[in-house]
C-alpha cells in the first residue's frame, strides 16, 4: 500500500516538529512547507533536536502565496494537510496587526482554497486557538462557548476558524478545527511565557543571569504538552466526518504558580529573582482560560498523558542541558 502523504505548514515551529515526528512513526511521507529567508537553508533546529530533519521533504512556500500553495498541493496530492503556520505570538500582533491578519487569517483561507482547487478530497486541519474565547463568556470553555477575541491575533484566528467551518459546509470538504489551549514543550519559542521562565530558571541556576522580568503574573492558562496535543490533531484527521474539537487539560494555573514550580524544580525561590516590568503587559489581556475537552475524550478517545509538573521538569532540565553545553 502507498504511504499516506501529509503536508504540514509551520513544520519549523513547535507543533510542526512534534507532528512530523508522530506522522513519521506512522510511516507517512511528509512535505514540510517552509518560507525562504536570506540565510542559506531552512532553520530546522527543532527538527534537528528531535533527530528527524533528514526524514522530511522541505518545500518552499509562504502562507501569503496562494499560487505556491496550489503548486505544492497539486504536486503532492496529499491525504492530509495540517495548517500550523501563523504569526503566533499574541503580543506581537498589536505591533503587526495587518501582517497577523494576512498570515494567521487570510493565510488559512489560502490553504483551504489551495486544497479546494487542487485536491478537494484531502483532509484539512486548521490550528484554531483558545485565544478566540478571549474575554470569556463562560467559566469553562467548550466548542459551544461564544468567541470574544481580545487581540489582532485572536481576531485573525476567528476568521480562519469560521472559514474552515464554511469550507466544510459550503464545499463538503473534510476540514476540521482543533481549538487548542496553550501547549508547551522544550521546543516552545523563547518569547512565550513558559519557555521564557524555564530558560531563565536554567540560566539563573547556572549563574548566567540574576533576574527575570515578567508581565501579568495573575493570568491563568490551561497548559498542556505539545506532544499530547499533536496526537489530537492526527485523531481528528482519522474521523469519518470532519468537526471541531476543544483540546485542553481541564486544569487552569496562574503564571505565578508556573513560576514557583519552575524555580522549585531547581531548589530556588521565584520571589528572589522575579521583577514586574510593564513592558510585558498587553493592551488587552486574556485573564483566564479553562477548557472542557469532553468531546475530544468522547469521540476521539483523546486524553492528555503528560502532567503540568512533568512538563515543567522536562522543560527546565532541557534548558539546563542547553545552557550547560554553552559554557
Ligand atoms: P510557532 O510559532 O512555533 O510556529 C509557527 C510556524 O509558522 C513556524 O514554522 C513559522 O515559520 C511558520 N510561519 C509563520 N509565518 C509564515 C508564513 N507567512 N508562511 C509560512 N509559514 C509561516 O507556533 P506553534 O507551533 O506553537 O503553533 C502552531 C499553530 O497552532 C499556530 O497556528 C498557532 O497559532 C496555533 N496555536 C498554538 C497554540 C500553542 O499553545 N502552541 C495553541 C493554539 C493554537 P518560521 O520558522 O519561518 O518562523
Ligand atoms: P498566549 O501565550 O498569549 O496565551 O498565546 P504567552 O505564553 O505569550 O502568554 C501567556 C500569558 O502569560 C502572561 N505573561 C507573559 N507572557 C509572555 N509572553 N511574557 C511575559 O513576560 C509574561 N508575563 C506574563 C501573558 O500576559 C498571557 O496572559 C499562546 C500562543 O501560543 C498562541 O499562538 C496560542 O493561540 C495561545 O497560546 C493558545
Amino acid at each position: 500500500m502507498a504511504k499516506k502523504c501529509a503536508v504540514i505548514t509551520g513544520v519549523t515551529g513547535q507543533d510542526g516538529a512534534y507532528l512530523a515526528q508522530l506522522l513519521l512513526e506512522k510511516d507517512y511521507r511528509i512535505l514540510g512547507v517552509a518560507r525562504r529567508s536570506s540565510h542559506f537553508g531552512v532553520s530546522t533546529h527543532r527538527l534537528d533536536w528531535l533527530g528527524i530533519a533528514d526524514h522530511i521533504e522541505i518545500v518552499d512556500g509562504d502562507l501569503l502565496d496562494l499560487g505556491g500553495l496550489c503548486r505544492i498541493v497539486r504536486d503532492a496530492r496529499p491525504d492530509e494537510v495540517y495548517n500550523l503556520a501563523a504569526q503566533s505570538f499574541v503580543k506581537t500582533s498589536w505591533d503587526q496587526p495587518v501582517l497577523t491578519a494576512q498570515v494567521t487569517g487570510v493565510g488559512a483561507l489560502n490553504v483551504l482554497e489551495a486544497v479546494r482547487l487542487e485536491a478537494p478530497e484531502a483532509r484539512v486541519y486548521q490550528a484554531s486557538s483558545s485565544e478566540m474565547y478571549g474575554l470569556i463568556r463562560e467559566p469553562i470553555q467548550s466548542e459551544t462557548t461564544p468567541f470574544y477575541p481580545r487581540s489582532p491575533y485572536a481576531a485573525a484566528k476567528v476568521f480562519a476558524h469560521w472559514s474552515t467551518v464554511n469550507y466544510r459546509e459550503s464545499f463538503g470538504m473534510h476540514a476540521s478545527s482543533g481549538i487548542l489551549f496553550n501547549h508547551e514543550s522544550p521546543l516552545r519559542g523563547l518569547e512565550f511565557v513558559t519557555r521564557k521562565i524555564t530558560d531563565a530558571v536554567a540560566r539563573i541556576k547556572l549563574g548566567q543571569a540574576n533576574e527575570l522580568r515578567m508581565g501579568n503574573l495573575d493570568a491563568r492558562r490551561d497548559w498542556g504538552h505539545a506532544r499530547d496535543y499533536v496526537r489530537a490533531m492526527w485523531l481528528m484527521m482519522q474521523q469519518p466526518v470532519a468537526d471541531d474539537y476543544v483540546v485542553a487539560t481541564g486544569r487552569t494555573t496562574t503564571v505565578r504558580d508556573f513560576l514557583s514550580a519552575a524555580f522549585a524544580h531547581v531548589d530556588l525561590n521565584a520571589d528572589d529573582y522575579v521583577r514586574i516590568d510593564p513592558a510585558f503587559l498587553r493592551p488587552a489581556e486574556v485573564e483566564t482560560l479553562h477548557g472542557d475537552a469532553a468531546k475530544a475524550h468522547r469521540i476521539l478517545g483523546w486524553s492528555p498523558l503528560i502532567s503540568l509538573e512533568q512538563m515543567i521538569g522536562e522543560m527546565v532540565d532541557a534548558d539546563l542541558a542547553r545552557h550547560r553545553d554553552r559554557t
